[in-house]
C-alpha cells in the first residue's frame, strides 16, 4: 500500500513488538552525504570494480584509500539529521526490542546517539590487516593520500578500510538473522534493495510473519515485499512516524 507524504498513518508498536530497524544510503543524504546510485552519488565518479572489490585493493590500495579518505573528509563534517535523531529516540523508548542494522559506514547514528547497532558492511572509521593476522580491527579517522603514508599493521602488512566490499561476507550476518527472526515490525528507511543479502531482508521478515514498511522518496526494487510504503524523505517521515503504544 502506497502512501504519499499528506496522508501518513502512524504505525503504532504496541507492548510486545519487536522492531528490526535496516537503513541505507538515503538516510544520511538530508545530511549531505551522497547516496551511491544518485546522479551524482558514490558511483558516479567511481567503477565499483575501482574502488570496492579485494581485486580493487590488490590492483591499486592507493587508489581505494584515495577513494576512503574523502569517504572519511565527507563523513567527518557531516551531522546527524532528524531521521537519524527519531531512530534513537525510538531506541530510547524500546530499549532491547529495537535492533538497528545498516549498511551505511559513516557514523551518524552513533552521533545521534543510537547504540544497539550493527553495521553490516563495515564502519569507515575503523581500519584493520590487511593480512588478516588476527588482530582487532582499530578506530583510525586518519586520511591517505599516498600508498608511502599507508599505516602498517605491527605485522608489518598495510592496513586496510574495515569495509565489506562486493564479494565479501557481510558482518554478524547470524545475529542478524536472529534478530529478523524475533522481529514483528520491520522499517526499511533510504535503500534501493539492489545489494544482497540485505534485499533479501524483508522477504525474511515477511516469512516470520512481521509487518514490513519502507521509507523513502521512491519505491525501492523490492517494494513489492512491503505492507506499506511511504513516499517521502525520512527526515521529514520518521518523526513522529511511530507511536509506542
Ligand atoms: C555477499 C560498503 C556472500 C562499501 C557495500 C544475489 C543476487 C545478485 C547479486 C548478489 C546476490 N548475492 C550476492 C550478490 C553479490 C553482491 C550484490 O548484491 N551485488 C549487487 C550489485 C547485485 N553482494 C555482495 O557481494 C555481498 N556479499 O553476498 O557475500 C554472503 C551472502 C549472505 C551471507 C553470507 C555471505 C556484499 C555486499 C556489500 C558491498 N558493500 N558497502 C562502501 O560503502 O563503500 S554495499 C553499498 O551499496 C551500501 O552499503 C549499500 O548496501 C549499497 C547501496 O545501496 P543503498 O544504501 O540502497 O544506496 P543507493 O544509493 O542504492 O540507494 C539510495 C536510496 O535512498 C534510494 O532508494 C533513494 O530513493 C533513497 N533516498 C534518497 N534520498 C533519501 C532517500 N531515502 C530517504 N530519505 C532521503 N532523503
Amino acid at each position: 500500500m502506497i502512501e504519499g507524504k499528506g496522508n501518513l498513518a502512524q504505525i503504532e508498536i504496541m507492548g510486545g513488538d519487536r522492531v528490526f530497524v535496516l537503513t541505507g544510503a538515503g538516510i544520511s543524504a538530508e545530511s549531505g552525504l551522497a547516496t551511491f546510485r544518485d546522479s551524482d552519488g558514490l558511483w558516479a565518479g567511481h567503477a565499483i570494480e575501482d574502488v570496492c572489490t579485494p581485486e580493487a585493493w590488490d590492483r591499486n590500495p592507493e587508489l581505494v584509500w584515495q577513494f576512503y579518505s574523502a569517504r572519511r573528509e565527507a563523513a567527518a563534517k557531516a551531522i546527524p539529521n532528524p531521521a537519524h535523531l527519531a531512530l534513537a529516540d525510538l531506541e530510547a523508548k524500546l530499549g532491547d526490542r529495537f535492533f538497528l542494522c545498516t549498511q551505511n559506514v559513516d557514523n551518524l547514528h552513533e552521533k545521534a546517539g543510537s547504540r544497539n547497532i550493527v553495521h553490516m558492511h563495515g564502519e569507515l572509521f575503523v581500519s584493520r590487516c590487511s593480512a588478516e593476522c588476527g588482530r582487532k580491527p582499530q578506530a583510525d579517522d586518519a586520511l591517505f593520500e599516498t600508498l608511502a603514508s599507508v599505516a602498517r599493521c605491527a605485522c608489518g602488512a598495510r592496513m586496510r578500510p574495515h569495509i565489506v566490499w562486493f564479494g565479501e561476507t557481510p558482518l554478524q550476518m547470524d545475529r542478524i538473522g536472529d534478530e529478523i527472526g524475533r522481529s514483528t515490525v520491520m522499517l526499511v528507511v533510504g535503500t534501493s534493495g539492489s545489494v544482497y543479502p540485505a534485499a533479501n531482508f524483508v522477504h525474511w521478515a515477511r516469512q516470520a510473519g512481521a509487518r514490513t514498511v519502507y521509507v523513502g522518496p521512491e519505491a525501492p526494487l523490492n517494494a513489492s515485499a512491503f505492507t506499506q510504503v511511504m513516499t517521502g524523505k525520512a527526515g521529514e517521515v520518521l518523526p513522529g512516524l511511530l507511536s509506542v503504544g
